[in-house]
C-alpha cells in the first residue's frame, strides 16, 4: 500500500515518462470510490457537474462552502488525488484565497482556477462570459499560491482564450504569464473538434510548466497521443455522468414498458460491499 499523500501521489504521476496522469470527474463520494478501485491518479471536482448534481447551472452559482463539503465527503470516502474546479475563484482576489483554504482543509490535492469574469459560463456554451485582464488573473494565481498550507498542493491556471475566440498567440501568452505567476501548471482550454487547436497550442508552448488537457470535444485521442504532444495531465470531465445519465434513462424506459432492468443493474451486494469502504 503506498505511504505517498493524495498530494504527492498526484505530483509523481505528472511525471511518468510514457503517459499521462489521467483523472476523471468525480461527482459525489460513489464516483470517487469507482475510480479509485479502476485505480485511476485521481479525481477531477467538475464545476458543471457538481452544479448539475446540486440542480444548478454552471454558472458561479455554487458557493465556496458548498464545493467544500462535497469535498469533505468525497475525501472521506477515497484517498484519490483531488483536483477541484475552482472556477473563476468565486469572483476575487479575496474569494479566490478563502477558497484555497477551505478546499485544501476539506481533502483538495490541488485547485484550477479559470480567466473567466463573474460570473462564469460553462465552456461549452457561447454565452457572454469574456476573460478577466491579465494581471487581474495572475493576482488571483500568486494568491491561491500564497494560500497553499502544503507545498505539494497544485495550482491550475486556465485560460479560455481558445474556448472564446481570441487564438493560439492569446491564449500561449496567457498561459505563459500565468505561469509566471506561481501556477504548477495551465490548462489551454479548447473544445475545436480533433483536438486541433490543443494541439497546435501545446506545439507553441514554452512557458517552462506542465500543460493540461480537457478532451471533452476530440474523446478520440488517447492519452498516449496527447502525452506525445505535450500534455501531462488528461482531465474527462464529465464521462461518468453523462455515462449515467444514458444508464438511468434506459433504465427508466424498460421500467415504464414493465420490462426487467436486473441484467443491466449491479446485484445489491456491490453496493452494500461499496458502502464498506465508506467512513462508519
Ligand atoms: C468542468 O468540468 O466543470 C469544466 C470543464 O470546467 S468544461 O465543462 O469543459 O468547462
Ligand atoms: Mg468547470
Amino acid at each position: 500500500m503506498t505511504t505517498l499523500t493524495p498530494m504527492a501521489r498526484l505530483r509523481a504521476s505528472l511525471s511518468a515518462p510514457t503517459h499521462p496522469a489521467v483523472i476523471v470527474g468525480a461527482h459525489n463520494p460513489v464516483t470517487a470510490a469507482l475510480l479509485e478501485a479502476a485505480d485511476f491518479d485521481g479525481a477531477w471536482i467538475s464545476s458543471l457537474e457538481m452544479s448539475l448534481v446540486h440542480g444548478l447551472e454552471d454558472r458561479n452559482l455554487l458557493g465556496i462552502h458548498e464545493v467544500a463539503e462535497s469535498i469533505h465527503y468525497i475525501r472521506a470516502a477515497s484517498r484519490l488525488p483531488l483536483v477541484v474546479d475552482a472556477d473563476n475563484g468565486y469572483g476575487s482576489v479575496h474569494s479566490t484565497r478563502r477558497a484555497v483554504r477551505e478546499f485544501e482543509a476539506a481533502g483538495a490535492s490541488a485547485v484550477c482556477l479559470e480567466d473567466s469574469t463573474f460570473p462564469k459560463e460553462n465552456s461549452f456554451i457561447d454565452g457572454s462570459a469574456d476573460l478577466l485582464d491579465v494581471t487581474e488573473h495572475q493576482r488571483r494565481i500568486s494568491a491561491a499560491k500564497e494560500a497553499q498550507k502544503d507545498p505539494d498542493f497544485l495550482v491550475i491556471a486556465r485560460t479560455e482564450a481558445l474556448i472564446r475566440g481570441y487564438g493560439i498567440a492569446e491564449a500561449v501568452s496567457r498561459g505563459a504569464a500565468y505561469a509566471e505567476a506561481g501556477a504548477d501548471l495551465v490548462l489551454l482550454h479548447s473544445r475545436v473538434p480533433r483536438g486541433v487547436e490543443a494541439l497546435q497550442a501545446a506545439a507553441a508552448w514554452q512557458g517552462g510548466v506542465p500543460l493540461v488537457t480537457v478532451p471533452t470535444a476530440f474523446p478520440e485521442l488517447p492519452p498516449s497521443e496527447l502525452h506525445a504532444a505535450g500534455f501531462s495531465l488528461v482531465i474527462y470531465a464529465n464521462q461518468l455522468l453523462r455515462s449515467s445519465v444514458r444508464a438511468m434513462q434506459e433504465t427508466l424506459d424498460k421500467l415504464r414498458n414493465a420490462q426487467s432492468v436486473e441484467e443491466d443493474c449491479v446485484p445489491m451486494q456491490d453496493l452494500l460491499k461499496l458502502a464498506e469502504g465508506f467512513p462508519g
